[in-house]
């Protein structure tokens, strides 16, 4: 397995991302710590200068695993859930112009708070059907570029939408498609899982993505996850893809990623 730490390419609200601002600053400073791949929160491809970003990715031997497209929900409010069905429609379209990026780039794309949460007055099967209709439309697309999708479980603080591994399991059986699978983040599991070994097994050769961070949200390492045995599930998966950091910039982002990749790496030599 291979380590990953999430970088955003704009300015963002969402506060579990630990490099924020200077684009070229932050790839270094990842780099130079000896993580394999740097994972990109983008809100819009548009915005983005793709020459640009894979050339200063490239140069600092990257990989990108994964590009993170909340912020879409998070800065402009787009949702796959939506009672606007021009929102639904625009987050849909977001969500497709983010294939030819992640084709580039060989990523693939998280499906995280961009499915919105049920709006007042709109029943959960409702927006499950919106759900399953927009996944199925995205996943189509996407499958032409041979891009993949991750929907990632999110705590029920955050939406009401797929909490735990056996609600996303049975939405990959609904939505029907082989390039649709799971991302699995620990502070979430952490929360909704009963056993987040069991689930991980469970999960299986569904786990196309995998998020890091500890009970509090902070590195790997600063709370009372055990990763030892999380991530030795995770490896009799058969998982070889990243482990990717996404937690708090604390005390502060330099500290947090040197810390959390030594945590990992210890980790990881121990049990894969
Ligand atoms: C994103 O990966 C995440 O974990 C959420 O809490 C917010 O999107
Ligand atoms: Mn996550």
């Amino acid at each position: 397995m291979k380590l990953s730490i999430v970088l955003s390419t704009h300015a963002a609200r969402f506060e579990a991302v630990t490099f924020k601002g200077d684009f070229e600053a932050n790839v270094m400073r990842i780099a130079s710590y000896g993580y394999d791949g740097v994972e990109l929160a983008v809100r819009d491809p548009r915005l983005v200068n793709v020459e640009e970003l894979e050339t200063i990715i490239r140069q600092h031997n990257l990989k990108v695993p994964a590009i993170g497209t909340g912020q879409a929900w998070g800065e402009e409010n787009l949702s796959f859930t939506s009672n606007d069905p021009a929102v639904r429609r625009a987050a849909i379209e977001r969500v497709k112009s983010h294939i030819p990026l992640a084709r580039r780039l060989g990523a693939l794309v998280i499906l995280g708070l961009i499915r919105g949460v049920t709006p007042p007055g709109q029943s959960h099967t409702q927006s499950m059907a919106y759900l399953v209709e927009a996944l199925q439309e995205c996943a189509a697309a996407a499958a032409i570029d041979g891009v993949r999708f991750a929907l990632e479980p999110l705590n029920r603080y955050e939406t009401d939408l797929i909490h735990t591994v056996e609600e996303g399991l049975r939405l990959i059986e609904r939505v029907g498609a082989a390039n649709f699978g799971l991302l699995l983040d620990t502070f979430h599991m952490n929360i909704e899982e009963p056993s987040l070994e069991e689930s991980i097994r469970i999960a299986g050769k569904h786990i196309f993505h995998f998020h890091v961070a500890d009970s509090n949200r902070w590195y790997p390492g600063a709370g009372h996850l055990d990763f030892v045995s999380i991530l030795s599930a995770l490896c009799e998966t058969g998982y070889t893809g990243y482990v990717s950091g996404e937690f708090m910039p604390y005390p502060d982002a330099d500290s947090s990623a040197q810390r959390a990749l030594k945590h990992l790496r210890a980790v990881l030599n121990q049990v894969c």
